[in-house]
């Protein structure tokens, strides 16, 4: 019988002394949220719950009915257990704090909480993400404010993402490593289908969406140009491309088998340091590769490493098998 992610998360608890108890119920609560999540976009237009909600979120992106719903989902789950302080999310402007009717906890929790929205509609994979930072010492007694937010992301005691595709999976790390969870959907349990995720070093599979070549920065050109010489060109190898235009099914993918994941900052809108938001997408994301092996960079500096100013600031991503990483980032030299 496979172990069930409460069984693991005891085990981390006990042996490991890695997570205090608060972070395994806030894991726990947020594990049973994606179910409910999923349950939700599992039931598409028989649910009612595909198109458009007719209002547009503080990216100024159209939100979908099921972006709406899975946030309201994440908030009630995570509002009244006690574990948190505040939360933010990719669908609200400002940071959500715990109301004064439940006790508040020192844990801050951040996520995207439906990302690959334009698959919603047309059945492709879509996934929530999550990331928990601990609230400032000196937050103690006081309102939290969006400042206590903006940590680096290596200051992240645990992330994860749900994957809603043909199987529902919750990937997750506490600093020790990453685990993969099944949903076994009669039993309702999240039970334990992989340890010690690791990423090869070294891939011939990018996933970048070519449609915006004309925009990006000479160094990613070349990159792909190379790539696309195949074992002619200077890699001396033939690359395969995928783009599934959900993050979390492009990351899964590498997790299990490697690749090159790429959005960089392209001349579309060169304010923009690129489509992806740090705080809930890129830092959740970087410190799974990281702890299976691969790298994540901005296309020069570590993403872990980046002092955030806003919550949801936008950054450059490059990340997948570790020796690819290293190659992009020599484009850029
Ligand atoms: P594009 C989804 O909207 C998302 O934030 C990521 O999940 C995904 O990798 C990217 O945007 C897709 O962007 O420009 O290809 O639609």
């Amino acid at each position: 019988m496979n172990k069930t992610l409460t069984q693991y998360l005891v085990e981390q608890q006990r042996q490991n002394k890695l997570i205090p108890s608060e972070v395994r119920l806030l894991i726990e609560v947020i594990a049973r949220a994606c179910k409910r999540i999923g349950h939700t976009v599992g039931k598409g237009a028989l649910g009612g719950v595909l198109g458009n909600q007719g209002t547009e979120n503080v990216q100024g992106e159209a939100q979908k009915k099921l972006d709406v719903i899975s946030n309201e989902i994440l908030l009630e789950a995570n509002e009244w257990g006690g574990q948190l302080a505040a939360m933010a999310s990719e669908e609200m402007e400002t940071i959500h704090k715990i109301p004064n009717r439940y006790p508040k906890g020192e844990y801050l929790l951040l996520f995207d909480p439906l990302d690959g929205s334009s698959n919603i509609d047309v059945n492709v994979s879509i996934g929530t993400i999550f990331s928990i930072l601990k609230a400032p010492e000196n937050a103690t007694g006081r309102e939290i404010t969006e400042e206590d937010f903006l940590q680096p992301g290596s200051k992240q005691v645990a992330a994860g993402y749900a994957l809603y595709g043909p199987q529902t999976l919750l990937v997750l790390t506490i600093g020790n490593g990453v685990v993969v969870f099944t949903l076994d959907r009669e039993l309702g349990s999240w039970l334990l289908t992989q340890e010690n995720v690791r990423i090869p070093e070294d891939t011939k599979e990018f996933s970048i969406n070519m449609s915006n070549s004309r925009h990006w920065d000479q160094p990613i050109q070349h990159y792909i140009q190379d790539c696309l010489a195949g074992s002619t060109g200077p890699r001396g190898k033939d690359f395969n491309m995928r783009w599934v235009a959900s993050m979390v099914a492009e990351v899964h993918r590498i997790l299990q088998r490697g690749g090159i994941f790429l959005y960089p900052w392209d001349k579309r809108d060169p304010s923009k340091p690129g489509k992806l938001r740090l705080m809930y997408e890129a830092n959740p994301m970087s410190m799974l590769i990281e702890q299976a092996g691969g790298a994540a960079v901005d296309t020069v500096n570590r993403i872990l490493d980046i002092q955030p100013s806003q919550i949801h600031q936008r950054v450059s991503v490059i990340l997948g098998s570790k020796n690819e990483v290293e190659t992009v980032k020599k484009y850029f030299q």
